[in-house]
């Protein structure tokens, strides 16, 4: 009977634990999938923190000159301006320019 209540304890807190994330500055919390997935969900960026997503260069597009404003791979080239003047949508690939010949 306690060992049960010890286990049940226990997985328990690893379920809090592995599910959600909380913001260091308010303490505000989300899932622990929203965390590294390029969208600030945090107030203070800490979901998407470099000490915690040490890929976020790689996996998420910066907006240049932005103050670290990433983006889903799926914001880029959709045709909707997500960073503020829109960089993400340039160097598309497009139907026209696959037939245009470079000189
Ligand atoms: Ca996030
Ligand atoms: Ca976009």
């Amino acid at each position: 009977m306690y060992k049960t209540s010890v286990i049940i304890l226990l997985v328990s807190v690893g379920v809090i634990a592995g599910q959600y994330f909380h913001c260091e500055s308010d303490g505000k919390q989300i899932w622990v999938s929203q965390t590294c997935d390029c969208v600030a969900n945090c107030n203070d960026k800490s979901d998407e923190a470099p000490e915690l997503c040490p890929n976020l260069d790689t996996d998420c597009f910066l907006c240049p000159g932005s103050d670290g404003v990433y983006l889903a791979p799926y914001q880029v080239c959709d045709n909707t301006w997500d960073c503020l003047n829109g960089e993400e949508e340039e160097n598309c690939p497009t139907e026209s320019a696959e037939n245009d010949v470079l000189p």
